[in-house]
């Protein structure tokens, strides 16, 4: 039994399948902008590998076949430490909501919205160690770099040991230093645990959690995406029209994988008003890419109308807002209607001015992927 040797997780932890261990933060308890190490959601897909049988070092796979490896602390000795605030969130969190539309159930764990969390990581920017082993990525390069030179557009894959994960993300994405992709060994200050990928694990901000590969033990360069299923299959959205099994492999290559994240928002609690006259609704908000939340509206009428959240100025470090922002708005009781289930509903808007559809209707799709429609909460309001 390749799980016998599990970490212990937290009981608060809401455990959609055991083995391999996926399980969420109860909504009510990520209130905090930096989420507790023990509540922090765990999606794995298959067993957690024992810290001896985990990586120890990082190989790196030049584009011409060369390779180079870097233990830890080759990593911590030669490269500069930058701590990041990243917001880490499932591909599929809030897909239990899409399942509720129309066209019906949406295949893969059901998760509510805790399959997203905030730590800062620490460790080095992947651009410094690609650069060290002989990836030209600065513009002062003596010739002309090798991404300007190759004719494709190239992509880094991130591999786990035996291939028990790998998927890729965009060369530029990589060399870029104001997207702080990341090797990193510390979470909230501490090594990373088993469960969130210790001892080496990738750090994508911004982009879909798939992205960052836990236990990394190897890095490829080259013209092509990761061959893996979950890059190939697993993470791209199709329209609303297609069922799993019309998709033929030329739908599966044509279509676009998963990377930056649209926006979202949910609503964590709401405290009800007793003595004060007041209703508290609190919430997250998060956009990819490094976008920040400029905005957030919240209904109680079930959106007919809106007032707008304060929005907690949390401090993050980075060079792009790579966390979510925690909002909270105070509803006066006469404001409300008594007596019935008074809806709480949330919407966001980043600083692209992107904003969230009302329904999962018209971005509904099998997956169940980027589920980000208006958050909704049902609570009965008494006089
Ligand atoms: N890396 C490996 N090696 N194996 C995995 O199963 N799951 C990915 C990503 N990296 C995964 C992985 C997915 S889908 C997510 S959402 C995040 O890790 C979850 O990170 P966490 O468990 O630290 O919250
Ligand atoms: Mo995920």
């Amino acid at each position: 039994d390749p799980f016998k040797h599990e970490p212990e997780r937290d009981p608060n932890l809401v455990v959609r399948t055991e083995k391999p261990c996926n399980a969420e933060t109860p909504g009510s308890l990520l209130t905090d902008f930096i989420t507790p190490l023990k509540l922090f959601f765990v999606r794995n897909h298959l067993w957690v590998p024992q810290t001896e049988e985990s990586p120890q070092s990082i190989t790196i796979e030049l584009s011409d076949g060369e390779e180079k490896s870097y233990s830890l602390s080759d990593l911590k000795a030669k490269f500069k430490e930058h701590t990041i605030t990243v917001t880490l969130q499932c591909s599929g969190n809030r897909r239990s909501h899409m399942s509720k539309a129309t066209l019906g159930p949406t295949s893969g764990l059901q998760w509510d919205i805790g399959a997203i969390g905030t730590a800062e990581f620490s460790g080095v920017k992947l651009r410094d160690v690609l650069k060290d082993a002989g990836y030209c990525v600065d513009e002062d390069c003596p010739a002309p770099s090798q991404a300007e030179t190759d004719e494709c557009d190239k992509h880094v894959q991130f591999i786990s040991p035996g291939d028990t994960y790998a998927v890729s993300i965009p060369l530029q994405t990589a060399v870029n230093p104001q997207a702080d992709v990341l090797l990193a060994w510390n979470m909230n200050g501490e090594p990373i645990n088993r469960d969130h990928g210790g001892p080496i694990r990738a750090i994508v901000p911004g982009t879909t959690a798939a992205r960052s590969v836990k236990w990394l033990g190897k890095i490829s360069i080259g013209c092509d995406e990761s061959p893996s299923q979950w890059q190939q299959r697993d993470y791209k959205c199709f329209g609303p029209n297609m069922k799993q099994t019309q998709v033929r492999a030329e739908d599966w290559e044509g279509a676009q994988s998963m990377q930056e994240t649209p926006v979202q928002s949910a609503i964590t609690n709401v405290v009800k008003a007793n003595g004060n006259n007041k209703t508290t609704v609190q919430g997250f908000a998060f956009s990819g890419g490094g976008r920040g939340i400029v905005r957030v509206d919240v209904s109680a009428d079930g959106g007919k109308t809106w007032k707008q959240a304060d929005l907690h100025r949390d401090r993050a470090k980075g060079s792009r807002r790579w966390a979510w922002t925690m909002w909270s708005i105070e509803w006066p009781k006469d404001e409300i209607s008594v007596g019935q289930q008074t809806e709480f509903v949330v919407k966001a808007v980043d600083d692209s001015y992107n904003t969230q559809p009302e329904t999962f209707e018209g971005t509904w799709n099998f997956r169940g992927l980027c589920a980000n429609a208006w958050d909704r909460k049902a609570v009965p309001i008494e006089a």
